[in-house]
Parts: structure tokens; sequence; C-alpha cells
């Protein structure tokens, strides 16, 4: 028996990117298993599965080294499509990775002719996001790192990462585009090592930017795994420090290379506690409004019905999840665990209002007569709590 659930709109922000239905399917080791798909079909099949809107790198747009005839050309036939179906387009990235320039990184090249020919190749895709509506802009810096540690002097790779992204938003501030910037972090591949290669280390760089106020993060869920990350935690971090712009949902098995599976086809206990986070903030709305990005790769072994089948996998697995995590929430037996478990509790500041040092030194409750052996003995009630939600997400509860 298939579960109803509403089938995805506009009002659920799914958004695709070009690469991600477009992949060809190419691997180390083998050839592309699928044709090229036309951006212009791309956007007509995703308005038709519910997706709200799409996203690109300048190369998929437009092929590298396209003359100034082609390259409007492309650009016309998108805007058109994008009319066609009310498609938007909330976020665009550079290609900095896949060109043999690109090969010891885009900013952090230790050639400085190649790091002033990537800070144009940023400025004039800059210049198509905006007028294309954009307002978010994604920097992952796949080829910024090395394989070797005598390659780089770290220090100033990222005195230089630094440099590209503070001129890039000056420009961006002085055109009035109303962009912001989003890192997204990777612990390796293609480069041995990124720089920036957690959401924990790309948010201790951009508070050392100029306009750290304008960039934020584009977490992908796969990378953070990959490091062994618990990518809730990361994106509850993310939220609190007011630096989710931006998100990439896929599905990761591990730590091993990026796999950018069908959202939810990983760690799905985790997928539900970060569908969970988005979606139920804590005064009930959602704790993040932006575009629900899917950066995955439909699986090698398809052919082009399953890249659709694969899209709409991406939505409907959101979606379920979505549908899930609010019964979860509404389930009294869930508050009732809740509350034993004392989750509420941690809201409340450990010392009370005007307290101070001095008033916690003189409480004898709070030492001298604590019963720290009684504390230490009492179980948590977090096994009944997560139980219930594996049964909520295997549908074994209502
Ligand atoms: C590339 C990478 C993704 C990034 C994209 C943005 S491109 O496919 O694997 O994680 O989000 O540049
Ligand atoms: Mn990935
Ligand atoms: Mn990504």
């Amino acid at each position: 028996m298939t579960v109803a659930t509403p089938a995805p709109t506009p009002a659920d922000k799914f958004t695709f990117g070009l690469w991600t239905v477009g992949w060809r399917a190419n691997d180390p080791f083998g050839n592309p298993t699928r044709d090229a798909l036309d951006p212009v079909e791309t956007v007509h099949r995703l308005a038709e599965l519910g997706a709200y809107g799409v996203t690109f790198h300048d190369d998929d747009l437009v092929p590298f080294g396209a003359d100034d005839a082609a390259r409007a050309g492309h650009i016309d036939a998108f805007r058109k499509a994008l009319d066609e179906t009310g498609l938007v387009v909330p976020m665009a990235t550079t290609n900095l990775f896949t060109h043999p320039v690109f090969k010891d990184g885009g900013f952090t090249s230790n050639d400085r002719a190649i790091r002033r020919y990537a800070l144009r190749k940023v400025m004039r895709n800059l210049d198509l996001a905006a007028e294309l509506g954009a307002h978010t802009y994604v920097f992952w810096g796949g080829r910024e790192g090395a394989e070797t540690d005598s390659a780089k002097d770290v220090r100033v790779a990222l005195d230089r990462y630094r440099e590209g992204l503070d001129l890039l938003a000056q420009y961006v501030v002085d055109r009035g585009y109303g962009i912001r910037f989003a890192l997204e972090p990777k612990p390796n591949e293609p480069r041995g090592d990124i720089l920036l290669p957690t959401i924990g280390h790309a948010l201790a760089f951009i508070s050392s930017l100029d306009h750290s106020e304008m960039v934020g993060l584009n977490p992908e869920v796969g990378h953070e795994q990959m490091a062994g990350m618990n990518f809730v935690h990361g994106i509850a971090q993310a939220l609190w420090h007011g630096k989710l712009f931006h998100i990439d949902l896929n599905g990761q098995r591990g730590i091993k290379f990026d796999q950018d599976l069908i959202f939810g086809h990983g760690d799905l206990l985790n997928a539900f506690f970060l569908v969970d986070l988005l979606e139920n903030g804590p005064d009930g709305a959602p704790a993040y409004t932006g575009p629900r990005h899917f950066d995955y790769k439909p699986l090698r072994t398809e052919d082009v019905t399953g890249v659709w089948a694969s899209a709409a996998a991406n939505m409907r697995t959101y979606l379920l999840l979505k549908e899930r995590a609010k019964a979860f929430r509404a389930d009294p037996e869930v508050a009732e665990a809740m509350a034993a478990a004392r989750i509420g509790e941690l809201a409340v500041p450990t010392l009370a209002d005007g307290e101070s040092y001095a008033d916690l030194l003189a409480d004898r409750s709070a030492f001298e007569d604590f019963d720290a052996d009684a504390a230490g003995a009492r179980g948590c009630g977090y096994v009944r709590l997560d139980q219930l939600a594996v049964e909520h997400l295997m549908g074994a509860r209502g």
C-alpha cells in the first residue's frame, strides 16, 4: 500500500542543480552511461515534477569557452524556459574545478594569474546570477586544497581565499546585487584535502571576512558525513550562528567517497531528524525557509527514466519525512517521553534571572547538599524517546 502524500508543489521550495539530473554518470573508472540533458528540457521536466527552482554553474548553462553569441543564445533559451514554467533561480555558482587550469585551485592556486582568472570567471557569472534573480551564490572550493603538505602554505592559502571572497563581496555590494554568499565545506575529493573541510572550519573562516554578515554556509549532507560528522548537529550550529543560507540535501552511507545518493537513501534516521530540525522550529514555524536544494547524482546504473524517477524520489522522501516528523511531534506519548527526558529543561538558563556566581556559591543545594550519586544514577530516558522516533519513521505509529 502506498501512503498518500501530497505531491510536491513550488510552495515546498524544492530546487535542483542542472548538474544533478544532468550528470552523465562518468566516474574515474568508466565512461558516461547517459546522454547530456538540454537545460531547457530539464527546466520543463523539473517544473512538471513540482519543483520550485533550478540552479546552475556557469559552465552547466554555457559550455566553457563559448563565444559571446553562443553564450547569449544559451541564456535566452534558458530564460524562456523559466518564463514558460515559472521556475525560479534562487542560487547560482561557478565551476572552478573541471578545466585543467583549476587543477591547483581557483582562489588559492599558487599561480597568481590563475587566481586572477578565477575571480574574473566568478564576477562574470555573478552578473548573470543577479540578472536571473538569484539571491544566493555558492562557493564550493573542491580544488582549493592539496594532496601533499609541502605543496601549499595553508595560512597564505587562507589569506588568498579571504582576499578573493572580500573582493567578490565588495563587487556584489557595489553593484547592489542583493546576493549573499554561501560557502560549501567538503573534507576531500577531488583534492586529497580541501580547505574549509567542515561546517566548523568554514564558520571560523567566515568570521574573519570583511563582509562576514553576507557570507554563510551551504552545507551538504554527504560532505559532513564523509568526515564522520553528525549533519543534524552541524546544521543546528549553523542555524544557531544565523549562517544557514542554503542547504544541499542528499544521501551518504558512511565514511567513503562522495556518494551523492538520493536524499534519505543513506542515514535515514539522521535525515528524519534533519527534516524535523528544518521544519519544526522552536516556535513551530520552520527554522529554515530557504530552498530545499537537492545536490545528488542519479545512480550510474539508471537510464533517463531513472533520472526523473530519482528527482521525484528526493522530493517524495522529503515530504514523507516532513509528515512523519509532524506526527512524531503531535504524538502525546512523545510529548510525555520528552518531558520525562527533560528535553525542555535545557532551555531554562542555568542561573536564575539576576543570579550571580556569588549566589551560586552561596546555594548549598547546588553543591554541598546536592546528591550527585542520586543524579548520576537516574536514567535519562533517551532510548524510549528515540524508539518512538524510529517507530514514527517506520510508519508504525500514526
Ligand atoms: C559539485 C559538488 C557539489 C557542489 C556543487 C557546487 S558542484 O558537483 O560535488 O557538492 O555543491 O559547485
Ligand atoms: Mn557531494
Ligand atoms: Mn553540494
